[in-house]
């Protein structure tokens, strides 16, 4: 595990931030830096999961990604190329869920590639979702989820479009740490991504674009 990473797992806040700022001098890559966050992330969340971690150190643990993605918003709106609106995505976390550090990633690097963003926020239930895509006329719906428990409320979502009748129009994509492709097979959904980047090349193809 790197430095940055173990820093994480140790939640030391301060060498975090250094190794951070360090990187970004040496003009690492936002998304390379963030990926490195990740892997302490995850390990944190495992350490929860395990027991020895507790939901004040998962919560302390999200203050500083959330510290660290101040820092790197602004380089992921600088180093890419912005260009006209290439379309609209319709995007939030589904019921029952809270997490959305990734999804802001996804958000900030949707808009950077050019994408109208609608951000339904989190904990959205499926009515939200389908209003939404209405008055949009959004051609992209992505949900974000980490926990298990929120498989059905995907497939809710879908069923939902399906039963509006807007499901031919609009492609979905689902996206978090659980998704995988027999989760994307329950749900109905046409992608799903472990990754923010994946996000922003499904919308490009739905839109036709590079
Ligand atoms: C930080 C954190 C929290 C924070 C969230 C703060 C916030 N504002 O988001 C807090 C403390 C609030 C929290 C709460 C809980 N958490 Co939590 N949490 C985490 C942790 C440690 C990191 C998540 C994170 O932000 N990762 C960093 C981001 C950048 O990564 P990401 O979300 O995966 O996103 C990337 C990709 O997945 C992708 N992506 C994400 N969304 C989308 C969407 C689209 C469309 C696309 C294309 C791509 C995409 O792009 C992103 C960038 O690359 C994880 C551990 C883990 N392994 O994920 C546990 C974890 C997700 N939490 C877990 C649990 C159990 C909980 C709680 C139930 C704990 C409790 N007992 O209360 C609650 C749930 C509350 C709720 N109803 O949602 C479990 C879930 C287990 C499961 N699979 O069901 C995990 C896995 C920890 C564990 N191992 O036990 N948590």
């Amino acid at each position: 595990m790197s430095e940055l990473a173990n820093a994480f797992v140790q939640l030391d806040e301060q060498t975090v931030y250094k190794l951070v700022d360090q990187k970004i001098s040496e003009g690492v890559s936002p998304l390379d830096i963030i990926k490195e966050c990740n892997q302490g992330l995850t390990e944190v969340g495992e350490l929860f999961a395990l027991g020895q971690y507790y939901l004040t150190e998962l919560m302390f643990s999200a203050e500083i990604m959330q510290a660290v993605m101040e820092k790197l918003e602004p380089l992921i709106s600088n180093t890419e190329n912005k260009q006209n609106t290439l379309g609209t995505v319709v995007i939030g976390t589904v019921k029952g869920d809270i997490h959305d550090i990734g999804k802001s990633i996804v958000v900030s690097l949707l808009k950077t590639h050019g994408f109208e963003v609608i951000d339904l926020g989190v904990d959205v239930p499926a009515e939200k979702f389908i209003e939404a895509v209405k008055q949009s006329g959004a051609k992209v719906l992505g949900m974000s989820a980490l926990l298990n428990s929120t498989y059905q409320e995907m497939k809710n979502v879908v069923d939902a479009l399906e039963e509006a009748g807007l499901r031919e129009n609009v492609k979905v994509i689902i996206g978090g740490t659980i998704c995988t492709e027999n989760v994307r097979k329950f749900t109905g959904a046409d992608a799903y991504a472990n990754d923010a980047m994946t996000g922003v090349k499904f919308a490009k193809s739905v839109y036709g674009v590079e």
